[in-house]
């Protein structure tokens, strides 16, 4: 088998890639290690940068998320009891949009199929070769059968713990990692959201978040421990410390009902460079990770495909390859703007455990001072809604 591009992996990142590529007349094929109901059933992300909406509407995927999508103008910093707005579309301009990845993947999928696109699923076994060549391939096994495809470039779209970035040699690949010493406990729930806004929660207990499907479906987390499990947690445990958590006002009229789903996530923030390594570019998740407060991971996987889409296109339309000269340094200088944002929001929001009476106070007054400070709004707003591409 032959195509332009093959891409490793087929989460948002690498059905995105595929789909845009596709409607320019650029060919790939899509190598996902998992079937497609595993991919279709992770809740993670939910807010959407206007970036990252264009760019779905670009690529034809847009209408359902036009159509439910829910347009958020702003965010709620709560602090102990009380809650402040930041006028996120007054100040930089835009809104957000809140629109579920399990949505996105749905579409995309249903796009690819739409269009006769090359979407594998189960491959077992990818492995990429000769990326340091001007012919690289990718094999992998499906059914108990290897098989071979040929290439001219590789996208690495395979998350953190993908095979691509680990074919980049050791002596090459540079890595740079902040572990968090704790995690997020998430739930979904089929009651009525207690806010339209996202609410970010600092508490003495441990920060929390509020945010949506939809109008009859809650997404709420609270910050737990490292190493906590979820049997810790039953649903009346939840509610209890997700109410004790979040402003008073909010707390008056939570609805609270049976979780859907239960799963907790570590936090840490990763960047491993370059980006692109020979042949093959790394793309989303598998050349970085930061902590969700803040709802950055999955804006960056898209705008790393917005820059490598552009590259690819002017490569096979314009014969033009400056993009593809420039892709690693301009994702990067971008990856790394939203490293600095989440793992600021998050070392301001949550609870370390070796916190001194110091670190508390400072804390504290970050918050003070951002709710008292037009200015600091305004760069919280600028990088919420995300940096320009
Ligand atoms: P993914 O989604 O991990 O997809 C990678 C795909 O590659 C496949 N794969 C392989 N395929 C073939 N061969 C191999 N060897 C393979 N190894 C892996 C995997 O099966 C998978 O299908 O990466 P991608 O596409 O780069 O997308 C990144 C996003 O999923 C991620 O950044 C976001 O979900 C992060 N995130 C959030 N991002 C936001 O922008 N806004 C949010 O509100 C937000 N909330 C979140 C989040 C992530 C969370 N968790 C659980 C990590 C909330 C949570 C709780
Ligand atoms: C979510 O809706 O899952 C969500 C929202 C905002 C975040 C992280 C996750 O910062």
């Amino acid at each position: 088998m032959r195509t332009q591009v093959c891409i490793i992996g087929g989460g948002p990142s690498g059905l995105l890639l595929s789909q845009l590529l596709h409607r320019k007349g650029v060919d790939s094929v899509v190598l996902e290690r998992k079937s497609r109901a595993y991919v279709l059933a992770r809740i993670r992300a939910g807010v959407l940068e206007n970036g990252t909406v264009e760019l779905l509407r670009e690529a034809g995927v847009g209408s359902r998320m036009d159509k439910l999508g829910i347009v958020d103008e702003g965010i709620v910093i709560g602090a102990e009891k009380h809650g402040f707005r930041i006028d996120i579309k007054a100040l930089a301009g835009k809104p957000m949009m809140v629109w579920g990845q399990t949505e996105i993947t749905q579409d995309l999928y249903d796009a690819r199929d739409a269009m006769g696109g090359v979407v594998i699923d189960e491959a077992e076994a990818v492995t990429p070769h000769d990326l340091d060549t001007d012919a690289p391939y990718v094999t992998w096994v499906k059914d108990g059968t290897e098989h071979r495809v040929d290439c001219d470039w590789v996208a690495g779209c395979d998350g953190f713990h993908g095979v691509s970035r680990q074919s980049i040699p050791k002596d090459v690949l540079k890595e740079y990692e902040r572990v968090y010493p704790f995690g997020w406990l998430g739930i979904l729930s089929e009651t009525p959201p207690v806010t339209h806004e996202i609410l970010y929660a600092s508490h003495s207990r441990g920060f929390a978040l509020a945010s949506l499907r939809n109008e009859n479906l809650s997404r709420y987390y609270v910050q737990v421990d490292q190493g906590d499990v979820v049997e810790n947690w039953s649903d009346a445990r939840f509610w209890d410390e997700f109410r004790t958590r979040i402003p008073a006002y909010m707390a008056e009229r939570l609805v609270t009902g049976p979780s859907i789903e239960k799963s907790i996530a570590p936090l840490r923030s990763y960047v491993a460079e370059p980006m692109r390594w020979g042949r093959l570019f790394l793309v989303g998740d598998a050349a970085h990770i930061v902590p969700p407060t803040g709802a950055k991971g999955l804006n960056l996987a898209a705008s790393d495909v917005h820059y490598l889409y552009d590259a690819l296109t002017a490569h096979y339309l314009d014969d033009e390859d400056g993009g593809v000269e420039t892709y690693a340094e301009k994702a990067s200088a971008r990856v790394w703007k939203a490293t600095r944002f989440s793992w600021w929001f998050t070392t301001m929001m949550h609870r370390f455990p070796e916190q001194s009476e110091f670190d508390r106070r400072m804390q504290e007054t970050e918050l003070d001072f951002l709710e008292g400070s037009q200015a600091a709004q305004l760069a919280l707003a600028e990088n919420y809604v995300g940096l320009p591409l």
